[in-house]
């Protein structure tokens, strides 16, 4: 077996061992890297001067694009504007937050936070990888989805309503779920699970991988969703196999019915050090029809859990191996898919890889060794190095030939030409570092508006940066995120807005405007009549049905008696038809706190635990009106309860 070729070029000795970086990275603050750019814009031509005095509606015209980030441990997605660099809203997913009418208490939102398969309501979660959806591997505004690293679920946003409307879990794992990408239509996606895992006995068994439950290595998968023509998600398959795995990227054009993805612990180790024993790590190339047909050819089980879930053994689909810089984040293509380019967190290389000079090895079956059965195709025929900078990270593409990748350590973006076909285009040395973009501090990912498609946009920018340090005022030890712009369209690329953000956001995609503005409700679409304010009791099941609807200043009914310890189930109906009149219901000393839209309809659930009357108010001040607006839930102890208690209508 022989896991990988000796290197020629020495790339060996540009390893860089991890205690070395995490001493520089605190070395890297001390020099102050504001100086302007030559050539930058300077003030009296800045274009980004806004203009005095304000104009009303300036901004509604300034935005070029949406951008959509996902909020890490914030739990959903923030929606900013560029190059205006202003927070626009949030989407809320994983986190409840009342502040967005996401709360428990909210029927729908309850189920969708809950594990199908455990029955256990989470609502903690890390969102990471945001994909707005695509035709022929170009954003086309239906959708956005996003990852929940912690607990293995994603989740589809609708875009006309910027709201969550489906959360999709992932059987047999527990959680990890970090790479997360889309096929050229997104009728599928490619999640990656990061954290190796044990799974049921079923699938242990016919993997046939030794796992030892206390120290490991254990084994990981790599899955599929579909996509639906109306944007239901469903599990379609997982493929696993003996290695974690970090970022995917799911190709198009040269590289479509592909999809690749990277191990940084191809070592299998459980601790920190152990990642970092190999010399290099792997990149891996899967094709697709491959695994559909290992569906076909009934070349899978399904485990307990998920009896409609094809497991695969990563063996039994052809996928293949090259080597890549040790412990590689970034993974991404080039616009035309031809060029996949991966840089190695632990070392200064970014690494171009050359799919079509990939497939010519495929295809003349010329491979280099093999490890668990994976052929290992050699990284010298297919790829080249660029010494760019210490701790790449991310990358990004623009529409003129040029990559952008982050470095965490050296704190900067290094613009850089591409060779093959882009070299007419740009005219510069192939594969050459043409701008040192300073960044404060440590770069994670970056944005450039349609950097992960077929056809970026280009023009802007986005860096997002892990820490911030000195960028802003002070505000406590747990520091803001910031988000800097700069603009690309000329070089050098000078730094024009910075934007403090709370923590803690992956990645982010950015839109044009005018694709989703267009799209946008103003109000929920109701159903005529609303149901007419009513409440019933239900003897049976100890059930109160409150129907109930909220308009400018009023709640009807605005005031209803419960039995105590009765479920009340309610539905409540904003009937307002003008945009921007929301309305609340908050019930004093229970856990319910909705915020409810004109048009929309929310089921709200609880129980009426305690005897006494508790008021419910609206939340949103909503009209001159607005703290009259407020109603009574009286609660009745059962022994006191009788029929003619009940509420009737007037
Ligand atoms: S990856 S750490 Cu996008 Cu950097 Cu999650
Ligand atoms: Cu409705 Cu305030
Ligand atoms: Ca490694």
């Amino acid at each position: 077996m022989k896991a990988f070729e000796s290197k020629k070029s020495g790339r060996g000795s540009k390893i860089v061992v991890l205690v070395i970086l995490v001493a520089i990275v605190g070395a890297g603050f001390v020099v102050s890297t504001l100086t302007p750019a030559k050539g930058a814009i300077g003030v009296g031509d800045n274009p980004y001067t806004r203009p005095y005095p304000m104009k009303h509606g300036y901004w509604k015209h300034q935005e070029e694009f949406y951008a959509f980030a996902s909020g890490g441990q914030q739990g959903g997605i923030y929606v900013y504007g560029i190059p205006s660099m202003k927070l626009l809203s949030e989407i809320p997913i994983f986190n409840i937050d009342p502040a967005w009418g996401w709360t428990l208490a909210n029927k729908e939102v309850k189920e969708m936070l809950t594990d199908p398969y455990t029955g256990e309501v989470v609502t903690t979660g890390d969102t990471h990888h945001t994909i707005l959806s695509r035709k022929d591997a170009k954003y086309d505004g239906r959708w956005l989805f996003v990852n929940d690293k912690k607990s293995a679920r994603m989740a589809r946003m609708d875009l006309d309503t910027f709201r969550t409307k489906q959360i999709l879990w992932l059987p047999n794992v527990n959680g990890g779920m970090h790479g997360f990408h889309s096929g050229p239509n997104t009728k599928l996606l490619v999640g990656n699970v990061e954290f190796e895992g044990y799974p049921e006995k079923k699938i242990r068994d016919y993997l046939n991988i030794p796992i030892d439950k206390l120290k490991g290595p254990y084994v990981s998968c790599v899955f599929g969703v579909e996509v639906a023509e109306d944007g239901t998600m469903k599990n379609k398959w997982q493929v696993w196999g003996p290695w974690q795995y970090d970022m995917v990227r799911v190709g198009w054009g040269a590289m479509d019915g592909w999809f690749i993805n990277t191990a940084y612990n191809t070592e299998r180790s459980v601790n920190t050090v152990g990642m970092f024993k190999r010399p290099e790590d792997y990149v891996f190339f899967w094709n697709i029809a491959s695994i559909e047909k290992a569906i076909a050819d009934k070349k899978y089980i399904t485990s307990d859990e998920a009896p409609d879930v094809p497991v695969i053994r990563w063996k039994d689909v052809e996928c293949y191996a090259a080597p890549c810089p040790l412990n590689p984040h970034g993974l991404d293509l080039e616009p035309s898919g031809r060029f996949a380019i991966v840089g190695g967190k632990a070392t200064t290389i970014v690494r171009h890889i050359d799919f079509l000079k990939v497939k010519a090895e495929i295809d003349a079956k010329n491979f280099v060794g093999e490890e668990f059965g994976i052929p290992i195709i050699s990284g010298d025929k297919t790829s080249g190095d660029i010494d760019a900078g210490l701790g790449p990270t991310h990358i990004e593409f623009d529409n003129e030939g040029y990559l952008y990748a982050g470095f965490f350590v050296d704190s900067d973006v290094k613009k850089i030409a591409m060779g093959g076909p882009w070299t007419k285009k740009h005219g510069k040395e192939p594969w050459s570092i043409v701008d040192t973009i300073p960044a404060h501090y440590s770069v994670g990912h970056l944005l450039v508006p349609g950097g992960d498609t077929a056809e970026p946009y280009g023009k802007y920018l986005v860096i997002m940066n892990k820490l911030t340090k000195d960028t802003f005022p002070p505000h406590g030890p747990l520091v803001t995120e910031c988000h800097e712009l700069v603009r690309i369209d000329q070089t050098p690329c000078p730094l024009i807005d910075q934007m403090p953000l709370p923590p803690e956001t992956h990645y982010a995609q950015a839109i044009p405007v005018e694709m989703i503005a267009k799209k946008t409700k103003f109000i929920y679409d109701m159903k005529l009549p609303p149901k007419k304010p009513n409440v019933v009791y239900d003897y049976g099941k100890k059930e109160v049905h409150v129907v109930m609807t909220a308009v400018r200043s009023f709640f009807i009914p605005d005031s209803f008696t419960v039995p105590e310890g009765w479920k009340v189930n309610l539905t409540l109906t904003n009937v307002e038809q003008s945009y921007d009149i929301s309305h609340g219901w908050a019930l004093c000393d229970h856990d319910v706190m909705e915020s409810i839209d004109p048009g929309e309809t929310k089921e709200i659930v609880y129980t009426a635990s305690r005897e006494g009357v508790f008021w419910y108010y609206c939340l949103w001040f909503c009209s001159e009106l607005h703290l009259e607006m407020r109603g009574r839930m009286i609660v009745i102890p059962e022994k006191e309860w009788s029929r003619d208690l009940e509420w009737k209508a007037k």
